[in-house]
């Protein structure tokens, strides 16, 4: 584990113009950070899909086209601390499906306190986690001979480049089955005033997360990063539609790192990229669907359209 954080980040800071991947951002503190992001008032991305899974719950859950006498699997991917699935169990075992819970994540801690928090708020909704990455998963789910439906939400999606998002979803259609479903939440494309924020908010909540990496980084891998030495520069270009994170150097500086044994030097001004959060609309989704075995079913959006959940049919 701690071998291949190394790897990944020597690979990510050789390159010319550097990088981390953003999937570790989520280390305990990271987690707790990225919770209290959902509830800033600049993240709209988590109040909107909230609003889809609160007043649409039903026309959702039909959207399944689920036999309430066949046995299937809900498997989300990202399920993080589950805030917006929270509504759907709910109300799937209200109308009394029948259905494992499988959430799946990269974080441990994030998974045991979401098994925690629904055996106490829904007791009879059976919940198996799964510790992983996306592309880790995809094998065991075609291990079971169940109807699933797949829940990537939170627009999780966007993390991923164009090429690597259409990657993944070809692989995952090709370990599913006929009609199984994946439910797909994508931020849509909008004016940078509101994307922007989002990633800025204002309480400095977004640069502690990105700044977290460099403490994870010192405390995992024995490096020295001097967090105060990197400011949080997030960018929006509307056209692109892509929301990018950096770390930016704010002066000349070298950067041992233990378990790697190498030094990389920084220049005042250079940029450490972190992540992309890439925002949708219609044709980008069809875009990314073209070799995949899924087609767009139905779309769910929140009033102001800012936020969609695609129902794709495999
Ligand atoms: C969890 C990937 C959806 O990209 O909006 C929030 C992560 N990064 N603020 C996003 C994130 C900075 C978030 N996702």
């Amino acid at each position: 584990m701690i071998e291949e954080f190394a790897n990944n980040v020597d690979a990510g800071l050789s390159q010319s113009e550097k990088t981390l991947p953003s999937k570790y951002f989520y280390d305990k503190k990271g987690d707790a950070l990225f919770v209290q992001i959902m509830k800033m008032p600049e993240y709209y991305l988590t109040r909107c899909e909230m609003e889809i899974f609160s007043t649409q719950t039903l026309a959702l859950i039909e959207s399944f086209q689920a036999d309430k006498n066949v046995y299937f699997e809900l498997i989300e991917l990202g399920a993080g601390d589950g805030s917006k699935t929270r509504k759907l169990l709910a109300a799937l075992s209200d109308e009394g499906y029948q259905f494992d819970y499988m959430p799946v994540d990269i974080s441990q801690n994030a998974l045991d306190q979401l098994e925690k928090s629904l055996q106490q708020a829904l007791p009879h909704v059976s919940v198996i986690p799964k510790h992983g990455d996306y592309f880790e998963m995809l094998g065991s789910v075609k291990d079971s001979h169940h109807p699933k439906i797949v829940l990537f939400l939170g627009s999780n999606i966007g993390n991923m480049s164009d090429a690597i998002a259409s990657d993944f979803l070809y692989q995952l259609g090709a370990n599913l089955s006929k009609n199984d479903k994946l439910l797909l939440g994508t931020d849509l494309i909008k004016p940078a005033d509101i994307v922007l924020p989002a990633y800025n908010d204002e309480s400095g909540i977004t640069r502690s997360f990105n700044i977290n990496l460099l403490h994870r980084m010192n405390a995992e891998l024995g490096a020295n990063f001097d967090p105060g030495g990197f400011a949080h520069a997030p960018e929006y270009d509307e056209n692109e539609g892509i929301a990018k994170s950096y770390l930016l150097s704010g002066c000349d500086q070298s950067v041992d790192i233990n378990a790697i044994g190498k030094t990389y030097h920084f220049h005042a001004g250079e940029k450490i990229h972190t992540e992309i959060s890439r925002k949708y609309n219609d044709e980008i989704v069809c875009g990314l669907l073209q070799q995949t075995d899924f087609s767009i079913a139905a779309k769910f959006t929140d009033k102001n359209h800012y936020f969609a959940d695609y129902l794709l049919n495999r």
